[in-house]
């Protein structure tokens, strides 16, 4: 058996659309390449089907180009989903489509309803615990309704206010829960008491892109070119699967908002 929040049947993605560039974004990397980016998603689509989950594609939305980052659309558990709605503007939009697709299998859905904004990629799942980030996408708001929702579900609640730290677009960014062996944190949130836990891997500033990873059943989907974090992640038993993530990097976005995971 593997912990809740680390078992999966199935994940929802979206194809990068032509205006893919057009995004948000503070990375300063310049643009990405297209192509590239359709390649690096298909790898990932690749490696989330051979951990033998059924991978669900929506088709590219030009009227979108965040629309790839699905994580931020909604939060699924065990135990029911529930759809966000982004801190950024031009994201509300996504929603309609990820409703849809994700009534075939989480049946209703409940809603985060305005002036709450919440974005999936502050959502960290650790086992029956939620972490809620406060970043500039998710206020104050949009964790009150999650946190109630949550607790109505048996699962508990906590938020961690990352508004100070201008590196992290979402809590995500900075932290994923590898499960009982590993927390990965990132070194700018590591002195957070909120994040205070056993086996904490922490990942050096150089790394700090790798600390956004993701555990499926017995492996972990990584960025490839960090090797001190993935050495680490190994060593805590878990097999690591590295893709390459170049093009969405250039795009503010982690490895984890590229799908909707379904337990
Ligand atoms: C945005 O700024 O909303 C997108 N360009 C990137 C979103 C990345 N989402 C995530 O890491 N959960």
């Amino acid at each position: 058996m593997h912990p809740h929040g680390t078992h999966f049947t199935r994940a929802i993605v979206r194809t990068p659309s032509a205006s893919f560039a057009e995004g948000i974004t503070t990375a300063g990397l310049g643009a990405p390449d297209l192509q590239r980016a359709l390649a690096q998603h298909a790898a990932y689509c690749e490696a989330l089907a051979r951990l033998g989950l059924a991978v669900t594609t929506l088709p590219p939305d030009d009227a979108h180009p965040d629309s790839t980052f699905v994580e931020d659309t909604a939060v699924v558990t065990e135990r029911g989903a529930i759809l966000a709605r982004p801190g950024a503007p031009s994201r509300l939009g996504e929603i309609a489509a990820m409703r849809s697709a994700l009534e075939k299998h989480c049946g209703d859905l409940a809603a985060i309803c305005a002036p709450g904004t919440l974005d999936g990629g502050d959502i960290c799942q650790a086992g029956t615990h939620f972490f809620i980030g406060l970043s500039r996408r998710t206020n104050s708001e949009g964790a009150r309704q999650l946190t109630l929702w949550l607790e109505r579900a048996g699962y508990t609640a906590s938020t961690v206010d990352i508004r100070d730290d201008i590196t992290l677009l979402h809590l995500k960014s900075g932290i994923a829960w590898l499960g009982p062996e590993a927390l990965v944190v990132a070194e700018s949130l590591a002195s957070l008491p909120d994040l205070a836990a056993d086996h904490r891997l922490i990942a050096a500033r150089a790394e700090t892109y790798a600390a956004n990873c993701v555990r499926i059943h017995d492996a972990v989907l990584m960025a490839a070119g960090y090797p001190a974090l993935a050495e680490r992640v190994a060593a805590s038993g878990l097999r690591v699967v590295t893709l390459e993530m170049s093009e969405f990097r250039k795009m503010d976005g982690g490895l984890s908002c590229l799908s909707i995971r379904i337990p």
